[in-house]
């Protein structure tokens, strides 16, 4: 349980044998959403589902690309992912033949750029598959400290607008949800959460996300914010665009409300700037964002030596991706609900056994590797390109 030479592990991770890979498998298939979801940048339907499975000669891993069909989130799409995946990523990770640790992936892939979200998935089926050859759980490896995990609710943008909201928010708090976050848009903010609050008072853990949805140069759009201010928010994720540190900066400054960065935040040192700068009072931590699980545990690291509080963020993920979430969110530093809701907020029918909330938690799988795979039948429509190393040759099939 020692790091592989010239790879350091972040503090608390322990990582078993490396594994030799046979052979990586892509999965691509769309997948409903129960209910259409709407932010700042767009409104989704359904999901482009892609998969990385890595087969060894003893067991299988499983990793979820977390990129949208279209680069509205950031610059990643799932067609993109797919390419920069068969072409660049998964033959660079299967050229040398060698067994293989997920604490190798992020090193070998460096000198390809971005496409964080496809290297996040990649590295995701190597752990799952070095760990269940281990017999070891994601959440034991990182250092998993609680059993379960407070989850919350993200709101999308309501076609049927604020009575709609209210009706959602409602149903959230029934459902045992700890905390509603609610999209925010200019021209869908101030009016809405006020009226959230009139209606369900000041005890409901309630924040926004406005998806850099808002210009820090627009007067109207500084106007909406500082009303947001005035509501009592737990946070306000993401205002402005990703690129704009100090604007965060500069404003967060004039709030009460803590400033949540998410798109911005892309890597460690990235998270050591943003909390530095005083652009976040607190960070939102998506594996596929960040590149990686491992990474993702560097920027809890980062924030916890500031003092900078973490949550675990998600973006529409079926159960492969969130298992790996979930384990994440287990860990100390993670203080707010994660954007991890139960399988039925999204899914008619999940990928995999579904994650159902209990008491306003979900538990943390404790069986080897992610402790979820899809189930038999699942992925029968999916499309599937191989990627295989036999006797130094690299052979692709589609
Ligand atoms: O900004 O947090 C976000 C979903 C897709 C893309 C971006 C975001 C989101 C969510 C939903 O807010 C998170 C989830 O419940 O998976
Ligand atoms: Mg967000």
């Amino acid at each position: 349980m020692t790091a592989e030479p010239g790879t350091t592990l972040p503090d608390g991770v322990r990582l078993p044998a490396s594994v030799r890979v046979e052979r990586i498998d892509l999965l691509r298939t769309r997948r409903p959403l129960i209910r259409p979801f709407r932010t700042a940048f767009g409104r989704q339907v359904d999901r482009e589902v892609l998969l990385v499975r890595i087969t060894t000669p003893s067991a299988q891993g499983w990793g979820e690309c977390a990129t949208p069909a279209a680069p509205v989130y950031s610059a990643e799409f799932t067609d993109a992912a797919a390419l920069v995946l068969r072409d660049h990523l998964v033959p660079r990770l299967l050229a040398t033949g060698a067994p293989l640790s997920a604490a190798e992936v992020a090193p070998r892939l460096a000198a390809i750029r971005g496409q964080r979200m496809a290297k996040a998935a990649l590295e995701a089926a190597v752990l799952d598959v070095q760990l269940r050859t281990a017999g070891v759980s994601l959440a034991q490896a990182l250092g998993a400290v609680v059993a379960r995990i407070p989850v919350g609710i993200s709101l999308g943008i309501p076609d049927g607008g604020i009575p709609a909201l209210l009706e959602e928010v409602d149903a959230a708090r029934e459902a045992g949800y700890q905390r509603v976050k609610v999209k925010v848009a200019p021209g869908f903010d101030v009016a809405a959460l006020t009226a959230i609050r009139a209606r369900f008072g000041p005890g409901l853990g309630l924040q926004v996300d406005a998806n850099a949805g808002y210009d820090p140069d627009d007067a109207d759009h500084l106007a909406a914010l500082d009303g947001l201010d005035e509501l009592g928010l737990t946070m306000i994720e993401q205002p402005f665009a990703p690129d704009r540190l100090r604007d965060h900066a500069r404003l967060a400054a004039r709030w009460r409300t803590p400033v949540c960065l998410d798109e911005s935040i892309t890597d460690p040192v990235r998270a050591r700037d943003a909390v530095e700068c005083g652009a976040a009072g607190i960070v939102n931590i998506k594996p596929g964002r960040i590149g990686g699980l491992l990474a993702s545990v560097q920027v809890r690291d980062v924030c916890r030596e500031r003092g900078i509080p973490v949550w675990c963020g998600g973006m529409l993920e079926t159960g492969i991706g969130r298992a790996a979430n979930v384990a994440l969110a287990a860990l100390e530093g993670f203080r707010f609900p994660g954007d991890l809701s139960a399988s039925d907020r999204y899914w008619a029918e999940d990928l995999t056994e579904p994650f159902e909330l209990v008491d306003g938690h979900l538990d943390v799988p404790d069986t080897p590797g992610i402790g979820r795979r899809p189930l038999p039948g699942r992925l029968d429509d999916a499309e599937v390109t191989t990627v295989a190393h036999r006797n130094g040759v690299i052979t692709t099939r589609w």
